[in-house]
């Protein structure tokens, strides 16, 4: 039997944290931030900051690939588990994708399931201090398994959908799906 390589095909290793990302970095305010669970639940939630910050927390340490092709290994992310925050709200048993809603409008798109892997987390710390604000202070989904667009940065929400519906990247050249085990790289791959 041979191991799985940790560096997927086409990888290159770093040992920085690039920061990528398109637009500005938004500006956060405490008292105007509020984190919106929404779509094909039974009832919408609006979460203050505040309140986020009381939810229980967890930790994943966990391998970052970006289609760019460079890949930074154990990460250290703390925050709110996918799991969690599903649990706060009763899906409609419609309900089998996510759209993952950011400041200035940047989405992203992860089946129910993926969304809902041990590994997925709302991160507010990285390292064990506060995310930096082009990391994507204060908030930031970390998606491990998939290339890192889908670890959507000022994250502000989550949409519960019926039938997939394709982020920013996704609608823009990326893969839907986005394994970088499998290379899913670009939508002409599909
Ligand atoms: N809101 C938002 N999140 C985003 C992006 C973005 O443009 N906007 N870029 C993605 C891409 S392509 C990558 S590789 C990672 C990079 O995360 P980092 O800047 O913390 O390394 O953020 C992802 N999250
Ligand atoms: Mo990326």
């Amino acid at each position: 039997m041979t191991d799985k390589p940790r560096l997927p095909t086409g990888q290159t290793l770093t040992e920085d944290f690039p920061v990528l990302h398109c637009g500005d970095i938004p500006d956060f305010d405490a008292n105007s931030w509020d984190f919106r669970i929404f779509g094909l639940v039974e009832r919408e939630v609006a979460l203050s900051y505040e309140q986020f910050l009381e939810l229980p927390h967890d930790r994943i340490t966990a391998d970052f690939h970006c289609v760019t092709t460079w890949s930074r290994f154990d990460n250290m992310w703390e925050g709110v588990k996918s799991r969690t925050v599903v649990d706060l709200v009763v899906l409609k048993p419609e309900a089998k994708f996510v759209l993952i809603h950011c400041e200035q409008g940047y989405t992203t798109n992860l089946s129910l399931a993926e969304f809902l892997d041990d590994d997925v987390i709302f991160a507010r710390k990285w390292s064990r201090a506060d995310l930096t604000k082009e990391h994507g202070f204060p908030l930031r989904l970390v998606v491990p398994k998939l290339y890192a667009w889908k670890s959507a940065k000022w994250v502000r929400g989550i949409e519960f959908l019926g039938s997939d519906q394709r982020g920013f990247w996704e609608r823009n050249g990326y893969h839907n799906h986005g394994d970088p085990w499998k290379e899913e790289r670009y939508s002409s791959q599909e």
